[in-house]
């Protein structure tokens, strides 16, 4: 019997594990081991071992469904489309063409991403567009286009992790949120290299460390300047590197300077010893890195708490060498991509800026479009949900479930059921998919083509290996059939090499230059690193370019019009809350190793769901004896903006003063109902990391 395998990836996750695809028994496809791939070497975790059940006709949508008399009920694509169409045309006409709304995904492909952001440009011309990767990681893209002049959550591959003296990994749990990368810190203790780990939880990852240092919830920011502080006093940063490749430090060291270990101590809770300690650990060897993930970037001062932390790298000359570095540990399946191709309130493919002349003129030819008719930048992700219905009228929303993870949820939904009209495209009838208008079942990783970008600046292709099942159509599709019935006949061509021929002229010269890669370059190379720019004119080479790509950056100079790396001069404020006698504990949010953001897709699949049925609210025993609530015991945790119940988790490895829940369902113990939607000024990140609560024991 002929088998045929499919190499792949992963739909999930921004590691984009590879996978191999073969024909499965009873029809469909499952999941064979793909070693060649170097990020996971075969390796999966259950979400991506499971995936293709999401596949199955069984639990997802096959047929557009169009709201009538209250229902949503199964239409045709025409009329959906139609619908949809119309829908948009009445809201531009009648309020002008900014309360049009778009909200995109940082799952979706480098093709989808564009297609959407010009889309948004071009046929709707709406500045109103952003997408979720906003709640990601924004806030390190922030502070990494500032202090570095680019963007690319890894500056390295993680393969440079085992070889590399220390590791300092800031609220990230690898363990459970990107598994087969955890081998890469193992690897680095084999070679006596260490390991610390800042969370407020003892995670899984947190107990392979040398060192926990476990901050109250939303203080990164000072623990990282006492940290400089020390450094400072004990005479341990490198004044040549300092001299020749950084500039600001004066002021980032005076900054510092006022921040004493003891002072730090008591606003972080992290004693002295371990704070002198981590210095120890990560000035001793020649080469450290610092990586962050979620935990200090998700506050209202994520963007200068990551500053603070690249200045730790920028002291000791611990950036822009081999095996050292500042790098972010991006989330969703193409976060990398997805923050690149514009569906960014602000931004244009490429990485460039949708205020900027020349960047607007490049794009704008390539679109065959005048650069003048190009909207400004629009709001970001939380500022675009909280407008709904006020002067957004219609929204069209692609990749993501807000409802379920969006802060303040219960005013975004409450924002999404004021819309005029909201059409929803996605794979299952997810909770905002139901409040939708207009829904649209679309296609998924295994029946389409395209490309990811992975956390590490790895362009990869993903292929189709099965057909989509009868009534589901592309997201690309989508966009091309609107398109048209929106007068706009060409430029959104539906296959998506052809999106990506375009999308490799319209990023040539940006910072994330795409020009000399193509679809055969990927599947013969097995993925390209970006900056990657095309040999000839403006990526005109067919086929690709020899440009090698770049796995390392910054190794000659920063992408600064100086060269230099540029320090931040900041200071530790607090939280958009703090504790009071009405809600005198912190709420922190994260995930669980078998569920997926929402949780749209890994709800849906049985094996996930037993290993993790449902919400918990994780508190430590002398918290829980407080309250009299014993392990498993239902508590209502009640912050400012509302309540949600889930059974309490005991477990001594949490601060006393904090607990947990994880964000991935809907209903009662829905957690983003109690976050706080306040923002960081820069990147616009919502406070997902700390919030003000009190529990209540449910009798
Ligand atoms: N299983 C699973 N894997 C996933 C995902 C998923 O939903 N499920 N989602 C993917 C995506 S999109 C993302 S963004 C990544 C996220 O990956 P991570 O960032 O690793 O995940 P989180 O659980 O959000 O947060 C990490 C840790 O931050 C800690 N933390 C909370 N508050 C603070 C704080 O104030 N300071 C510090 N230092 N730490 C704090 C939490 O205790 C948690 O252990 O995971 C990706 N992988
Ligand atoms: N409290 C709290 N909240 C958080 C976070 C936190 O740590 N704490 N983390 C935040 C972070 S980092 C993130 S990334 C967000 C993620 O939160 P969401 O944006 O809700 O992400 P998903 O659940 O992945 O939603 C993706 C949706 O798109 C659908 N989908 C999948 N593939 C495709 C496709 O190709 N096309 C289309 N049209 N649809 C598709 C899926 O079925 C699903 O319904 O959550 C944020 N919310
Ligand atoms: S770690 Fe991420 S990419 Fe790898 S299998 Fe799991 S979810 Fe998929
Ligand atoms: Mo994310």
């Amino acid at each position: 019997m002929q088998t045929t395998v499919t190499p792949t990836h992963c739909p999930y996750c921004a590691l984009q594990c590879g996978m191999s695809l073969v024909p499965a028994a009873g029809g469909g496809v499952e999941v064979a081991e793909r070693v060649d791939f170097p990020v996971n070497r075969g390796a999966l975790c259950g979400k991506g071992r499971t995936a293709p059940e999401v596949l199955s006709s069984a639990v997802r949508l096959t047929s557009p469904l169009v709201r009538r008399e209250g229902e949503l009920v199964p239409a045709s694509w025409d009329e959906a489309l139609d619908r949809i169409a119309e829908a948009l045309t009445r809201a531009r006409t009648a309020h002008g063409v900014d309360s049009v709304g778009v909200f995109g995904g940082g799952g979706l492909t480098n093709e989808k991403a564009y297609a959407l952001g010009k889309f948004a440009r071009v046929v709707l011309g709406t500045s109103q567009i952003d997408y979720n990767g906003r709640f990601c990681m924004s806030s390190a893209a922030a502070a990494g286009t500032a202090a570095f002049g680019l963007d690319r959550g890894l500056p390295f591959p993680l393969e440079d992790i085992p070889r590399t003296g220390c590791v300092i990994l800031v609220g990230s749990n690898p363990a459970e949120t990107m598994p087969p990368a955890l081998r890469y810190f193992t690897e680095l203790r084999e070679n006596g290299g260490t390991l610390i780990v800042v969370d407020p939880r003892r995670t899984r990852t947190a107990e392979q460390a040398d060192l926990h240092l476990a901050p109250r919830p939303g203080t990164d920011l000072a623990l990282a300047l006492g940290l400089l502080h020390l450094i400072v006093a004990e005479g341990r940063t490198d004044e040549e590197y300092l001299r020749e490749r950084t500039s600001g430090w004066a002021e980032a060291r005076a900054a510092a300077m006022a921040h004493w270990p003891e002072y730090v101590e008591r606003i972080t809770g992290v004693p002295v010893p371990l704070l002198r300690e981590a210095v120890e650990l990560f000035c001793a060897p020649e080469a450290a890195m610092v990586l962050t993930a979620r935990g200090p970037e998700q506050q209202s001062k994520g963007t200068d708490t990551v500053g603070a932390w690249i200045n730790l790298c920028l002291a000791t000359g611990r950036a822009g060498r081999p095996l050292s570095g500042y790098g972010c540990l991006t989330g969703q399946g193409n976060g990398q991509g997805g923050r690149e191709h514009g569906q960014k309130a602000d931004q244009l493919p490429g990485y460039r800026k949708l205020t900027d002349p020349a960047a607007r003129e490049h794009v704008a030819r390539v679109w065959g479009v005048d650069p003048d008719a190009l909207p400004g930048p629009g709001r970001s992700a939380y500022e675009l949900l909280d407008a709904l219905g006020g002067d957004i009228r219609a929204l069209l929303l692609m990749g993501s479930n807000p409802v379920v993870s969006a802060p303040r949820a219960a005013h975004v939904e409450e924002r999404l059921r004021s819309l005029d009209f909201l059409a929803v495209a996605d794979v299952v009838l997810s909770e905002t998919a139901r409040l939708a208008d207009v829904v649209l079942p679309v296609t998924q990783w295994a029946e389409e083509t395209g490309t990811t970008t992975n956390l590490e600046g790895r362009v990869l292709l993903r292929r189709r290996a099965l057909p989509p099942p009868e009534g589901v159509r592309s997201d690309l599709e989508v966009l091309h059939g609107l398109a048209g019935r929106l007068g706009v006949e060409k430029g959104f061509p539906t296959d998506p090499e052809e999106v990506f021929e375009e999308l490799r002229r319209a990023s040539a010269g940006g910072p994330a230059d795409y020009s000399g890669i193509s679809y055969r370059r990927l599947a013969e190379e097995g993925g390209v690193f970006w900056p990657c720019p095309a040999e000839g004119a403006e990526g005109e080479t067919a086929g690709g370019g020899a440009h090698p790509g770049t796995p390392r950056l910054f190794l000659d100079r920063f992408a600064t019009g100086d060269g230099r790396a540029r320090f931040a001069a900041v200071s530790h404020r607090a939280a958009g809350e703090d504790t009071d006698e009405e809600y005198p504990v912190l709420l922190t949010t994260g995930r669980v190793l078998a569920q997926y953001q929402s949780g749209a897709q890994t709800r849906r699949v049985a094996e996930l769901n037993a290993a993790a049925p449902g919400p918990f609210v994780e508190m430590h025993p002398r918290l829980a004896e407080r309250l009299g609530v014993a392990d498993g015991q239902e508590v209502a945790v009640v912050s400012r903006r509302g309540r949600a119940v889930a059974p309490a988790r005991v477990t001594s490895g949490i601060r006393v003063d904090t607990v947990f829940m994880p964000f991935h369902w809907a209903g009662a113990g829905r957690a983003n109902v109690l976050t706080n939607p306040v923002l960081d000024p820069v990147s616009r990140m919502p406070e997902f990391k700390v919030c003000a609560v009190r529990l209540e024991a449910v009798r």
